[in-house]
C-alpha cells in the first residue's frame, strides 16, 4: 500500500540499511508495483537561458554569477516544435521545457508558453514545464493548455535550503506544488544530491517528498554538476554510492512514482548507471544537453538500453489522454 505518513525515523531507518540490503529491497518493490525494464525517456529544452535573478548557489544560469551561460531571450515556437519532433524521433516520449524564471508573470512570454505547450501536445508528447513559480490562476492556464507536468523541485531540506537559496524560501516552493496538483496536473518534485547537505538533509527531503499526498508522479534525483562560476564549484564529486542510496530510499518510500536518474550521468559509468536502474530509477533525461550542460550522447544512451535490456515506455502509457488535451480541442469535439 501506498503511504504518506513516513517519519524521519522510518526513513532514517531505510536509507541507512547496508547498501546491497538497500538495494535488493527497492528493486523488489519497483519489480512488484513497476515493469522494471521499462525506461521513460524525456528530453529537456531550455525554452529561455540565463540572466535568472534568484541565487540558487548550484545554477549556472542565476544573472549574478559568472558563468559561461550566455542569455537567451524566449525561444521561437517553430525551434520548439522542430526540436520536439526531432526528440520524439529519437524515441523520446516527454519534452521537458525549461526557463531560467524566478516566477512565471502575466505577459506576452506567457501567452507564447501556453501556445508552446499547445504544439508539443498535438505531437502526442508528454509536456513538461519548469517556469519557476505559479500562482493558481496560471496554474490552471497551462492546465488548460493541455500541459501534462510541471517540474518544481524541493532540491533539499527544508533546514538546508537558505544555504543555498536566498531569494525565496521553502514555503514558496510548496505552494507552487500545491497550486499545481489542484488543477489535475502531474507534479514533478526532487531534488540535488552534493549540495553539501548531510545525510540528514537528504532523509529530511525525502519526507517532504513522500509525505505530499497523492505523492509526485515524478521525482528527479539530480548529483550535483560543478560549474565553473557558481558558488558550488568546488563541491566534491557526488560517490555513486550516494545517488543509489537515494534512488533505493525513494523507491522504497514511493512505490509506483516515476524516479528519474537526472543530471550528472556524464560522470557515471554504465555500471554505475546500472546500479540506479536496479535501485529503481526508471527515468533519464536524453539529448545531448541538459538544460545548459552536456548530456550523455543519445547513441550510448541506447547502447546502455541495449546491453541492460531496458525499452523506451511509450508517451502517456496507462494515462488517460484526455484529460491532457487542451481545453479548446476537447471542446471542438
Ligand atoms: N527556474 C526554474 C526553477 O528554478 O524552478 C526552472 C529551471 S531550474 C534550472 C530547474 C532545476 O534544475 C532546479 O530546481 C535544480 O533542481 C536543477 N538544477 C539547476 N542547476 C543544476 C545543477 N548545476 N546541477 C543539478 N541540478 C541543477
Ligand atoms: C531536474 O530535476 N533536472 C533538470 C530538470 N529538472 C529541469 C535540470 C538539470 C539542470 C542541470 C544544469 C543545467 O544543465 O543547466
Ligand atoms: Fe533561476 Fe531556476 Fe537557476 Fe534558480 S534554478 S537560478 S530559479 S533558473
Amino acid at each position: 500500500m501506498t503511504k504518506h505518513d513516513w517519519t524521519l525515523e522510518e526513513i532514517e531507518a531505510i536509507y541507512h540499511k547496508p547498501l546491497l540490503d538497500l538495494m535488493f529491497e527497492a528493486a523488489t518493490i519497483h519489480r512488484q508495483n513497476k515493469d522494471y525494464a521499462e525506461v521513460q525517456i524525456s528530453s529537456l529544452l531550455s525554452i529561455k537561458t540565463g540572466g535568472c535573478p534568484e541565487d540558487c548557489a548550484y545554477c549556472p544560469q542565476a544573472a549574478r554569477y559568472s558563468t559561461d551561460v550566455d542569455v537567451h531571450k524566449l525561444m521561437s515556437l517553430e525551434t520548439v516544435v522542430n526540436t520536439a519532433k526531432k526528440a520524439k524521433e529519437a524515441g523520446s516520449s516527454r519534452l521537458c521545457m525549461g526557463a531560467a524564471w524566478r516566477e512565471v508573470r502575466d505577459n506576452r512570454d506567457f501567452d507564447k508558453v501556453l501556445d508552446m505547450v499547445k504544439a508539443v501536445n498535438e505531437l502526442d508528447m508528454e509536456v513538461c514545464c519548469t517556469l519557476g513559480m505559479l500562482n493558481a490562476d496560471q496554474a490552471q492556464k497551462l492546465a488548460d493548455a493541455g500541459l501534462y507536468a510541471y517540474n518544481h523541485n524541493v532540491d533539499t531540506s527544508e533546514d538546508y535550503y537558505s544555504e543555498v537559496i536566498t531569494t525565496r524560501d521553502y514555503k514558496d516552493r510548496l505552494n507552487t506544488i500545491n497550486n499545481v496538483r489542484k488543477t489535475g496536473m502531474t507534479v514533478c518534485s526532487g531534488g540535488i544530491v552534493g549540495l553539501g547537505e548531510t545525510h540528514k538533509d537528504r532523509v529530511g527531503m525525502l519526507k517532504v517528498l513522500s509525505n505530499l499526498t497523492p505523492h509526485p508522479e515524478s521525482v528527479p534525483i539530480n548529483a550535483l554538476v560543478r560549474v565553473e562560476g557558481t558558488p558550488l564549484e568546488n563541491q566534491p564529486k557526488v560517490p555513486v554510492q550516494d545517488m543509489v542510496r537515494m534512488i533505493a530510499t525513494t523507491r522504497v518510500l514511493m512505490p509506483k512514482t516515476v524516479i528519474r536518474l537526472s543530471a550528472g550521468r556524464t560522470e557515471m559509468s554504465l555500471a554505475e548507471q546500472a546500479m540506479c536502474f536496479m535501485a529503481g530509477a526508471n527515468s533519464i533525461f536524453a539529448g545531448d544537453k541538459l538544460l545548459t550542460t552536456p548530456n550523455p550522447d543519445f547513441k550510448d544512451d541506447m547502447e546502455m538500453f541495449n546491453i541492460l535490456g531496458l525499452t523506451p515506455r511509450e508517451a502517456y502509457k496507462g494515462i488517460d489522454r484526455e484529460k491532457f488535451r487542451p481545453k479548446e480541442t476537447v471542446e471542438e469535439k
